[in-house]
């Protein structure tokens, strides 16, 4: 896996937190020096990481989580998406719109073109693509061979001739060779001659001119850590093309570095290295990447929370309505107590009337989830003319009722006195305040 060293930190920064038991300003302060520690020791530049933990921390302390989620689980959201910012955001693929589509590597050396390459070479066509490699490497002895050796096994041509001493014409005779053949992706392989970015700029404008790349992707070597910033803003500021492979990931300590100095410069990450192996390359998705990071595997969950939450809290005006007039069935109560321990629309407004009156008993909305569960499964055993107009429940019914769900009669008795109650009790609401309440949140055709 990529960056387990700053991985194992990160998430036990946030372990720490989840199990703190109260959560105030100091806790939220050792947090933040936690992922601080974390991320310097993973080479991250001084200066982004002191940014990015002041946002982190700022917005812990001041921003009120929204009702339903926990403090704990609002500062967990918090790092999750400031390190995702950290890292771009956005998943950017490279895209094969034209057939074919060109890409050419370049990189220093030993950076891992040839081999990312090969393994691009190997995710095309798994994805369903025709690929041709094209060896201009005329510097490194048996560059043809180590990349035909990688690709051999997958059926994928390399086009090369160990003996032609000039780059650019190997490029553009390959380029033309598998044009001819009509692949859909054709990958150039540069020479990796350069041990900085000056001389590595210029061949890749030589190279580039003749063989007109739709994309040109720049290899970096993860292990280089922050001094990747200075290659990743020359490429950059060279071509407008460009995106970034950061290589060797798997076991670097300073990958993390290398990562947020790519990210920094704004050059779009797209893949990423994690091993020596054919397979180990991954399309670089920053959401993803940060919460695989985190290992938390529960963060979708999270996130997906938050996202209902959100739906929830848009205010049901139809709902609210029914209730405030005390015209709601039993299914309609059920929604409400189901959402009221998420502060559903009923709860928000009443709690956003300061002065109103009106909170509910304790004990009548807020049902514990086991009692929740109860009442599910006594109202699947309810005809849908029951759940619409409870009040023909007899005694016979209930008897049935508690039968067909596996409960009791007591049971079904204290579901049906909890609607009774709930309603008596938005019934007797004094009604000029429920009229002012209604205008306050446009409901309108209220009518009382
Ligand atoms: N662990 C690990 N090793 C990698 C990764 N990518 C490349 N390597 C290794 O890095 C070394 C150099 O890789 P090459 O692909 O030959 O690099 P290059 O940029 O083509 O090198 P030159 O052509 O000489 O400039 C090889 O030993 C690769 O196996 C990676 O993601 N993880
Ligand atoms: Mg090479």
């Amino acid at each position: 896996m990529a960056l387990e060293k700053l991985g194992k930190a990160l998430n036990s920064a946030l372990r720490k937190l989840a199990r703190s038991r109260t959560v105030d300003e100091a806790t939220v302060k050792e947090v933040v020096r936690d992922i601080q520690r974390a991320l310097i020791q993973a080479d991250v530049n001084v200066k982004l990481v002191l940014q990015l933990t002041k946002t982190i921390e700022k917005r812990a302390l001041e921003e009120e989580p929204p009702a339903g989620v926990s403090k704990k689980e609002h500062i967990i959201k918090i790092v999750y998406e400031e390190l995702t910012k950290f890292l771009g955001t956005e998943a950017k693929p490279i895209e094969i719109r034209e057939r074919p589509t060109i890409l050419l590597t370049v990189g220093i050396q030993g950076s891992g073109k040839t081999t990312s390459i090969a393994k691009l070479a190997r995710y095309f066509q798994k994805r369903g693509y025709r690929v041709g490699l094209v060896c201009s490497d005329t510097w490194r002895p048996g560059a043809y061979h180590q990349l035909k050796q990688l690709v051999e096994p997958f059926g994928v041509e390399v086009f090369g001739d160990p003996s032609e001493k000039d780059a650019v014409k190997l490029a553009r005779e390959g380029v033309k060779h598998f044009k001819e053949k009509r692949v859909d992706v054709i990958i150039v392989d540069s020479a990796g001659r350069h041990k900085e970015e000056k001389g590595l700029i210029e061949e890749m404008t030589q190279i580039s001119s003749s063989v007109k790349p739709h994309e040109v992707i720049l290899v970096i070597d993860g292990t280089l850590g922050q001094q990747a910033y200075n290659q990743a803003l020359a490429f950059k500021e060279a071509t407008p093309i460009g995106s970034i492979i950061v290589t060797k990931l798997d076991g670097s300590a300073k990958g993390g570095g290398a990562l947020s100095a790519v990210a920094a410069t704004g050059a779009p990450i797209k893949f990423i290295g994690v091993g020596e192996r054919i397979d180990d390359i991954e399309p670089f998705d920053p959401k993803r990447f940060v919460s695989r990071l985190l290992g938390l595997g529960d963060i979708q969950g999270l996130l997906e929370k938050f996202e209902e939450l959100q739906k929830q809290q848009e205010l049901k005006e139809e709902d609210v309505e029914k209730f405030l007039r005390g015209k709601f069935n039993l299914k309609d109560m059920y929604t409400q107590l189901e959402a009221m321990g998420k502060m559903g629309p009923l709860k928000q407004i009443l709690q956003m009337i300061p002065g109103m009156g009106y909170s509910l008993p304790d004990d009548m909305v807020k049902v514990g989830e086991e009692k929740l569960k109860r009442y599910r499964i006594i109202m699947d055993s309810m005809t849908e003319e029951e759940l619409e107009k409870p009040d023909i429940i007899s005694y016979s019914r209930i008897k049935r009722i508690a039968r067909g769900s596996g409960t009791t009669t007591r049971e079904v008795r204290e579901l049906l006195n909890q609607y009774h109650q709930m309603k008596k009790m938005f019934k007797s609401m004094d009604k000029r305040k429920l009229a002012k309440m209604a205008r306050k949140f446009n409901l309108g055709g209220f009518g009382i």
